[in-house]
């Protein structure tokens, strides 16, 4: 039998009201991945959790926020969404309007969306408009859109979306059978650190668990606005799903930081190409690289000695690798050649193994 989503699966809680129809895709229920060899290998002293968003329909977290908002809009009536997006936020809105039946647009900041996501947008059918500019110009021109054509915004400035995103925290919660003692998260426009926290508040608030995780958040260094304390008018990192300059949810992320205890700090496009890279050859997890920036974020912290000895600590890893084939290649392209028969092939690999 199918679970029929986190919609089915959390019903009440979620808080999203009465809906006419639950447009799913059977999102969630994302493993949670014990590391196994790399606490040993990076000296961690923690005990260390990954949720795999990647596991997710559409490939990233994102599918949580956009059933419940598609399920909204589709109960109110409309017949057209709009995004603006680094490249996730559109593929889920993109595949949710089409089990709906429904139109979706969306804007794409041009040349800076990973390929896979850009292919999962044009595929689901969704109209792509390439904006000259970068995320921050497109949402704000999606803010506007509304005014002159008659579309629904499934960014996370609808609150739906990130009352969706808190069902990752109640899942992991019921998984470990309470609230890990850290969860940290990637941040880029900040709803989903923001919704994981609102999650862990609503499940205690509900008697389910009885504490809360320290929050902590980890930002490009490049695009790193919350950190630095200023909008970055030009953000920069390879990690493009999270190159963002004036997040939406400032606010919800420094609450987050603050009322949990935790912080938002930030981590190099190098921290994160290695942990991108530790992540797939250590524990066999491909994440894409804003995702890494989580576990980037971990590594750094446990640097500086901030974890107490065998705290439980849980990582989002937000969005499956396979999306960004285009940066895996970039920076790893170590094919051997070899012709085709055997001794060929034999000769190719004795350079490598030795014979
Ligand atoms: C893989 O798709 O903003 O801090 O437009 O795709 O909740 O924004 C994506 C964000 C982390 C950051 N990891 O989450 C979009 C978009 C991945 C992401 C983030 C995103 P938020």
């Amino acid at each position: 039998m199918p679970s029929g989503g986190i919609i089915a699966r959390y019903g009440d809680l979620l808080e999203l009201g009465s809906l006419s129809s639950a447009i799913t895709l059977e999102e969630g229920a994302t493993p949670l991945i014990e590391a196994r060899r790399l606490p040993r290998e990076c000296n961690l002293q923690i005990r260390l959790l990954f949720k795999f968003e990647g596991s997710n329909p559409t490939g990233s977290f994102k599918d949580r926020g956009m059933t419940a908002a598609v399920s909204k809009a589709v109960s109110a009536g409309s017949r057209a969404i709009v995004c603006a997006s680094t490249g996730n936020t559109a593929a889920s809105a993109a595949a949710y309007a089409a089990r709906a039946g429904i139109a979706c647009l969306v804007l794409l900041p041009k040349g800076n969306v990973a390929l896979g996501k850009l292919a999962q947008s044009l595929v689901y059918g969704a109209t792509v408009v390439a904006v000259d500019g970068n995320f921050d110009q497109s949402l704000e021109i999606v803010r506007r859109l509304p005014e002159r054509m008659p579309l629904t915004i499934v960014n996370s400035i609808n609150p739906d979306r990130l009352l969706g995103q808190r069902s990752a925290a109640f899942e992991v919660a019921d998984a470990l059978g309470g609230a890990p003692d850290y969860h940290v998260l990637p941040v880029g426009n900040a709803g989903n650190i923001t919704a994981t926290w609102r999650g862990y508040k609503r499940y205690k608030e509900a008697g389910r668990i009885r504490r809360l995780p320290v929050m902590l958040g980890f930002q490009a260094a490049g695009a790193a606005p919350i950190v630095d304390g200023r909008i970055c008018e030009d953000p920069r990192t390879l990690a493009t799903a999270i190159r963002i300059g004036n997040p939406a949810s400032w606010e919800g992320a420094r609450e987050a930081a603050s009322e949990s205890g935790g912080n938002i700090d930030k981590v190099t496009d190098e921290e994160i190409l290695a942990a991108y890279f530790q992540l797939a050859r250590t524990e066999g997890i491909f994440a894409e690289p804003a995702s890494a920036a989580s576990f980037a974020g971990v590594l750094k912290k446990a640097r500086q000695g901030y974890f107490p000895f065998g705290t439980t600590v849980v990582c989002t890893l937000t969005g499956n690798g396979l999306k960004d084939p285009d940066n895996a290649m970039k920076v790893e392209s170590k094919l051997l050649e070899a012709p085709g028969d055997f001794d060929g092939v034999c000769r190719a690999l004795e350079q490598v193994i030795g014979s």
